[in-house]
């Protein structure tokens, strides 16, 4: 018989309801076992509330918590096993012992579930592909409106689609290499043209793996968040602009300038889009050893930054002190900067003008940053950033975007295998070995989706789940 798995799958801590979840062909019988009253027909899907008990058939049991039982019949079900969802109390105490009930019930061959066991019995019984199984890690994980857009997606199969139309086409190609390679005699041959055709076929297959392969940018901005660094000289306003956005007074501001002396991260989202937002120490000439520190840190961030915010003193004019943050800057486009002209409340000597003459084509935006003008100048500030990344409207529905490491790596195989392929047809080599190259990306391509790949793979992919999943 194969095993019965059972884990407690809501997030430990106190909650509402928590839930123990078991798969396997013994889950009917674990409910007959721990519900009191047990229906001798169980109907699948249907919620029975019982108590829950070590021993069903044993009148002086200790009742361990009230719950609702819902047996699901395979292949019905999330792995496609039959399962059962005891849902009590979200109580860590109970639910564990709820949980070892379910493992010392005496039933044959119940253990406890591997993290993402779950999961992965839906992969192996055919629920879902890798690619859906990976997403759903992603949804759990999500940490903005785009991420989790992008996962659900995902999850609907939408990767999985396209990956199988270019296999299916990849296929294609393959079956007439080896035409080919049968047949050498019959009309093929890089005399008669014949290769040109499948050297545009590949192409064609390539031009496809290299427009998912772009979308990978957006991918990673969905998973870690677009950096943001907000960077200007001492007392601009750059951490009073930093707690405005964050809504809460995260880092340190006070009147003196250098207060800031290491970057501070935190993560945001601005208009639906993860942010990384760093808050660094002003920038300036100094003699103080740990100011020097933070201000060589403040270097490293802007060159890891995707934006850069350039916080302006409006009332103090534009100085020597700004000059020497725009040498700073000097690598940076301006359309991964905005200018944003603060303390507007003291009066301005600063204009947008003054900041586009210094760096042509920047935005600009002005912003006082005492009372409630903070609030108005963290929406304006998250309106330009969520236009500048372009991705605050990004259509999901429109695009697939590949967000997965794994998947990446596997792309990129594949466009050297193809490019490889292409290559040798190109110098006239035996198709034999072009073909081999071809097939190569087939299951680089099939990899993805969970095709042709070993336990190791496999055992990577779910160990980054969560128990209970
Ligand atoms: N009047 C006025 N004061 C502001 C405004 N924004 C910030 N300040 C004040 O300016 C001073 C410096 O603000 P911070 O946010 O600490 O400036 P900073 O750029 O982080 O400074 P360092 O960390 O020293 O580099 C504080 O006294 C703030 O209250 C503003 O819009 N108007
Ligand atoms: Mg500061």
């Amino acid at each position: 018989m194969a095993d019965t798995i059972a884990a407690i799958s809501t997030a430990p801590g106190e909650g509402g309801i928590g839930i123990v979840r078991v798969s396997g062909p013994q889950s009917e019988a674990v409910m007959r076992k721990l519900m009191t009253g047990c229906p001798e027909d169980i109907e699948p899907r249907h919620a029975y509330f019982g108590k829950v008990v070590k021993d069903s058939s044993d009148p002086a049991a200790e009742v361990i918590d009230e719950a609702v039982f819902l047996f699901m019949k395979g292949p019905a079900s999330y792995t496609g096993e039959d399962m059962l969802e005891i849902q009590g109390h979200g109580s860590n105490v109970s639910l564990k012992a709820i949980l070892s009930a379910v493992l010392q019930s005496g039933l044959e061959n119940i253990r406890m579930a591997d993290p993402g066991e779950f999961t992965k019995l839906a992969f192996l019984n055919g629920k879902m592909d890798l690619s859906q199984a990976e997403a759903v890690i992603d949804i759990i994980k999500a940490k903005s409106d785009l991420s989790l857009g992008i996962a659900e997606e995902q999850r609907a199969g939408r990767l999985g689609d396209k990956i199988r139309e270019i296999r299916e086409t990849l296929l294609d190609v393959l079956a007439e290499m080896a035409v080919d390679i049968d047949y050498p005699d019959e009309d093929y041959g890089a005399e008669s043209g014949a290769y040109s055709e499948l050297i545009s076929k590949l192409r064609w297959v390539l031009s496809d793996v290299e427009e998912l392969l772009d979308t990978a940018s957006i991918g990673r901005i969905a998973r870690e968040g677009v950096r943001v660094v907000i960077a200007g000289k001492p007392n601009a306003g750059k951490s009073s602009l930093m707690n405005a956005i964050l809504g809460e007074g995260r880092v340190i501001v006070t009147d003196i300038p250098g207060t800031t002396r290491d970057t501070v991260e935190e993560s945001a989202s601005m208009g639906g889009v993860p942010i990384v937002l760093v808050d660094t120490a002003g920038l300036r000439d100094s003699d103080d050893k740990v100011e020097q520190i933070g201000i060589e840190k403040t270097a490293q961030a802007l060159a890891g930054a995707d934006l850069v915010i350039l916080v302006l003193d409006g009332s103090r004019g534009f100085d020597d002190e700004d000059e020497k943050v725009l040498g700073y800057l000097e690598k940076m486009s301006t359309d991964n900067m905005l200018a944003v002209i603060n303390k507007e409340d003291l009066g301005s000597t600063v204009s947008e003008e003054d900041v586009q003459s210094k760096l042509p084509g920047i935005r600009v935006i002005t912003t006082s940053l005492v009372g409630s003008g903070a609030i108005d100048a963290a929406k304006k500030v998250s309106e330009a950033i969520g236009e500048m990344t372009g991705l605050g409207n990004i259509d999901l529905r429109e695009s697939n975007i590949v967000t997965n490491e794994r998947h990446v790596h596997m792309l990129r195989n594949a466009v050297i295998n193809l490019d490889e392929a292409i290559g040798m047809l190109q110098n006239g080599e035996p198709v034999e070995v072009a073909e081999l190259s071809a097939h190569y990306a087939y299951e680089d391509l099939g990899k993805i989706i969970g095709e042709e790949v070993g336990e190791e793979i496999l055992d990577t992919v779910f160990s980054k789940f969560c128990l209970g999943k």
